[in-house]
């Protein structure tokens, strides 16, 4: 890492050690919890991870001899849509980090508290291919298996090659690697499945009928949905073919919510004593563009395609600051680690720029999932759980 980099900037590009000493300041600096919270979770002040986070020396040459100038030579543009995994006692992030070419790779980045001091590994993950490579890739949920392996499932896209005159015509499908040690990692073959496009493709933790089960993203195209409508459930008996069979639409879209148009899952879900906890991100267009905010769900523990629970509306959506960036007004988030003494640390990414943190407890979002009201779907309905509630506060009187 950049920090253990000898400190002699004789041999280095001029600006060296003032590169150096910003980015030192950067991964050492304390993160505080923001002044207000709801209750439900505590939102921290400082993003966890930017572009500014990525190593000095994948981005400069730092020889002065061919770079007398000491220009940075390899831009990183963004870093967010993180996966993550408690590993060795350490928060751990599988980063979404594009560079100035919109291309996106992998790169993990650790912390010793999941709250700051974020730093990446010295080298970004060499992903293995496939017999048809793919252009770009992104979006990673890590998913620790009964199985005993930690997967990554992640969006791989091609060029749409039914449509060679059309440069913006790709397919979207799910890509799978697996490994034991967060280093060397397996290629298995990509998702196979009926739906022409898939996104938001996330692996639940166990097996369930000895099946692997994975929640998808059906889409008709590469940005619309179309009509497939929302969170899907499928099976697959061997990861190594990883034929999706019997897949069933569990969370639709619906009109008038935060997923009237898109619908697609976060991480894994958590299990817990009344039920699996699921994150997700909801999708509605508006006259300034799409407004992406994150919601939570649960599932039964007997039946994991019934959903049990859902507040209405959002849990999360971007704050002034989160809806600035490429692609404004976005909460994302597709990774989350649950500590043993309960506590919940969600890594959400802003409007497809930066990674942040928020902290909760098991015990809160159960709370919040459980007993805050469902959406009844109409105005009216909206003002009678406001009624409901001040009703049973005068109570109290
Ligand atoms: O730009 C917002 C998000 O758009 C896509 O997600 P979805 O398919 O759910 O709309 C992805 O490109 C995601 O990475 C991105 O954050």
């Amino acid at each position: 890492m950049d920090s253990k980099l000898p400190n002699n900037s004789n041999n280095k590009i001029p600006n060296y050690q003032s590169l150096l000493e910003k980015y030192n300041e950067l991964i050492d600096k304390t993160n505080v919890p923001l002044d207000f919270s709801n209750g439900i979770f505590d939102r921290y002040k400082n993003p966890v991870i930017t572009a500014a986070h990525s190593p000095i020396n994948w981005r400069y040459d730092l020889n002065p001899d061919t770079n007398p100038l000491g220009l940075e030579r390899i831009g990183i543009n963004s870093t967010f849509n993180p996966g993550a995994i408690k590993w060795k006692g350490k928060y751990v992030l599988a980063v979404r980090v594009e560079g100035n070419d919109r291309k996106s790779f992998f790169a993990m980045a650790e912390s010793p508290n999941g709250i700051d001091n974020f730093k990446f590994w010295e080298k970004p993950i060499v992903l293995p291919q496939t017999e048809d490579p793919e252009t770009n890739v992104y979006d990673m949920r890590l998913t620790a298996h009964e199985d005993g392996w930690i997967y990554g499932v992640f969006c791989t896209e091609r060029k749409d090659k039914r449509k060679p005159q059309v440069p913006t015509a790709a397919i979207a499908n799910a890509g799978i690697i697996r490994t034991k040690d967060l280093i060397n990692w397996e290629r298995l073959p990509d998702l196979i499945s009926n739906s022409r496009q898939q996104r938001n493709v996330v692996l639940h933790p166990e097996f369930v009928e000895g099946k692997y089960a994975l929640y998808t993203r059906p889409q008709d195209d590469f940005i619309e949905v179309g009509q497939s409508g929302g969170i899907a459930l499928g099976y697959v008996r061997d990861m190594r073919n990883p034929i999706l069979e019997d897949e069933k639409i569990i969370n639709q879209n619906i009109y008038h919510t935060i997923y009237e148009m898109k619908n697609g899952l976060g991480p894994a879900p958590l299990k817990t004593d009344e039920g699996w906890l699921h994150m997700a991100h909801g999708v509605r267009n508006t006259a300034g563009g799409l407004r992406y905010t994150l919601y939570l769900f649960m599932t039964s523990l007997e039946d994991i395609s019934k959903v049990i629970y859902q507040p209405a509306g959002y849990f999360m959506a971007p704050n002034y600051e989160e809806t600035v960036g490429d692609v404004p007004n976005v909460l994302f988030c597709s990774a989350w680690i649950k500590d043993n003494d309960g506590k919940v640390f969600i890594y959400y990414a802003s409007s497809d720029t930066r990674t942040h943190v928020a902290v909760s407890t098991v015990e809160k979002l159960v709370d919040y999932t459980k007993n805050s009201p469902r959406d009844e779907f109409t105005s009216a309905d909206s003002v009678n759980n406001i009624l409901n509630q001040i009703q049973k506060n005068k109570e109290l009187e």
